[in-house]
């Protein structure tokens, strides 16, 4: 079969025969965009056919084809277009056999961006996407904007275009496995929040994955605007692979063109001059990490034409999203909070730095990522009470703390949160931000959060 080509954008999809891989959120959503295009349309996945009946039966009875047990080589080779499901790894046979045969092989980003008319504002980075994903899309929400907000939080691209129009703006949480699987894929505002490692059981090493990440720069031009942030060393390097007009934002400084703070203030500064945004201790959000997604989404939302009133009102009163440095309750003067969301070192250690020293029981462990725990050690041994470590094996995170930190291995979390109760004060905080993945105890770190949850209602109530 000759290569395929495709249109950019709008490509005609109508009888072309597309092989979507991996059959979860994406992987349906991007199945049902390329059905309604036209497309005949397999579907495949790893599972067998028991597993994804009922997620898939919807497609199936529209005549997706589910091809279960896996995805060999052979798929591609009548296929026109090989569409990828982020969780799915570029090395497997059948990528290689669609790129060996010259099908195109586009991630579920990437095919959805292609129908998209509206504009998109694409965030990434290794933490707080989701929390200025949120941020960004309430803002645009507020100002009476069209467009929808997801990506890898949540719903993908190709579910978001309902909501679609030529005036819409969309707030995109961007991965590093969607991006890898991008090519023409082009965000009006780009956002990187910062790097640091992560995923590097899928990734070959930090550089690889940071290059990921950089990949929504790539088909930016002169008229698109991009955010990096100035108070990050590994995500700063980017700046000069950056072709459209570069914004930076820091905490620490004042930056050219850009977010930052001046007596206590938020400032922007972009082509329209100087702009004076809520005071920083006006926002809903606690701790300095907030102070910079504060930042990162409201250069974000002005580029996009928000008026400053409206971004005001949204930063001052935003939410934080679920198992995000949640506050849970307080009992006896102690105050939960809820921070299953950090499951890296470096995410963990903004927590750490929101709560006054001296006051915090840290419960950290869980599945081991690696990432820099020697930071997390330190913050902890300046500002914890207490490390109080769970997991299915705790040993190994414990001696990470076991020589600065007085630390009790608790295994499990419900005698982690009992435990950092029982040792705490009035005015203390037991936090949990376990720097670690949470499948070796739990289906998800929303699982794990609800446990949490639970627990602390458990503790309140044996204390009424
Ligand atoms: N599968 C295969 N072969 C493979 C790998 C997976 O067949 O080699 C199948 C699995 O059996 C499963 C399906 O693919 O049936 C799962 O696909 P997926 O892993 O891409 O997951 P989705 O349900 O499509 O969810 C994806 C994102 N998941 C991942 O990136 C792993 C979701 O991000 C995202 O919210 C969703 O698309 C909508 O855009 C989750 C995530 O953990 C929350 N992301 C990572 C993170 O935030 O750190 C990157
Ligand atoms: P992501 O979608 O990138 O995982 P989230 O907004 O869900 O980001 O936050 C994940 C974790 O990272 C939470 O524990 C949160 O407290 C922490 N976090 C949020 N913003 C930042 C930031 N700018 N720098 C470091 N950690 C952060």
């Amino acid at each position: 079969m000759t290569a395929t080509r495709f249109a950019t954008p709008f490509p005609d999809l109508d009888g072309r025969r597309v092989v979507v891989i991996g059959a979860g959120k994406s992987g349906r959503a991007a199945a049902r965009l390329a059905l309604d295009r036209g497309a005949s349309v397999t579907l495949a996945d790893r599972c067998d056919a028991a597993d994804l009946a009922e997620a898939t039966r919807g497609l199936t009875e529209l005549g997706v084809q589910l091809h279960a047990c896996g995805h060999p080589a052979s798929l591609a080779r009548d296929a026109h277009l090989l569409v990828l499901s982020p969780g799915v790894p570029l090395e497997i046979d059948v990528v290689r056999a669609a790129r060996d045969l010259g099908v195109p092989v586009w991630g579920e980003v990437e095919l959805a961006a292609r129908f998209t008319r509206g504009r998109i504002v694409g965030i990434t980075g290794s933490n707080g996407k989701s929390t200025v994903t949120a941020m960004v899309g309430a803002i645009l929400r507020n100002a009476g904007i069209a467009g929808g907000t997801g990506g890898n939080l949540d719903t993908p691209l190709s579910d978001l275009l309902d909501h679609d129009a030529t005036d819409a703006v969309h707030a995109l949480e961007l991965s590093s496995f969607q991006l890898e699987s991008i090519e023409t894929f082009r965000p009006f505002v780009a956002v990187l929040l910062n790097l640091s490692a992560d995923h590097l059981d899928r990734h070959a090493d930090l550089d690889a994955y940071a290059a990921a990440k950089a990949r929504i720069f790539e088909n930016q031009t002169a008229d698109d605007c991009a955010v990096l942030n100035a108070d990050d060393a590994q995500s700063s390097r980017f700046e000069s692979a950056v072709r459209s007009r570069l914004h930076t934002i820091s905490t620490r400084h004042e930056t050219m063109r850009g977010g930052f703070v001046r007596d206590g203030r938020l400032i922007l500064r972009t082509d329209r001059g100087e702009e004076r945004l809520l005071r920083a201790d006006a926002l809903s959000l606690p701790g300095e990490h907030n102070l910079s997604n504060a930042l990162a989404a409201a250069t974000a939302a002005r580029l996009a034409g928000v008026p400053l009133d409206v971004i005001d009102a949204v930063l001052s009163s935003f939410e934080p999203l679920p198992h995000r440095l949640e506050r849970v309750a307080e009992f006896r003067g102690v105050t939960f909070y809820n921070d299953s969301k950090a499951t890296n070192p470096a995410a963990a250690l903004p927590a750490l730095g929101a709560f006054d020293a001296g006051t915090i029981h840290l419960i950290v462990g869980g599945k081991d990522k690696g990432g820099d725990w020697p930071a997390l050690v330190e913050m902890a041994r300046a500002r914890a009470r207490g490390v109080y470590v769970i997991g299915i094996d705790p040993a190994p995170v414990a001696r990470r703390f076991s020589d600065s930190c007085a630390v009790t291995t608790c295994g499990d979390l419900e005698d982690a949160v009992a435990t950092a109760f029982a040792a705490a004060e009035p005015g203390d905080v037991v936090l949990l931000s376990p720097g670690c993945a949470s499948f070796d105890q739990f289906d998800s770190f929303e699982h794990r959060g609800e446990v949490f949850r639970r627990a602390v209602r458990t503790q309140g109530a044996s204390h009424a």
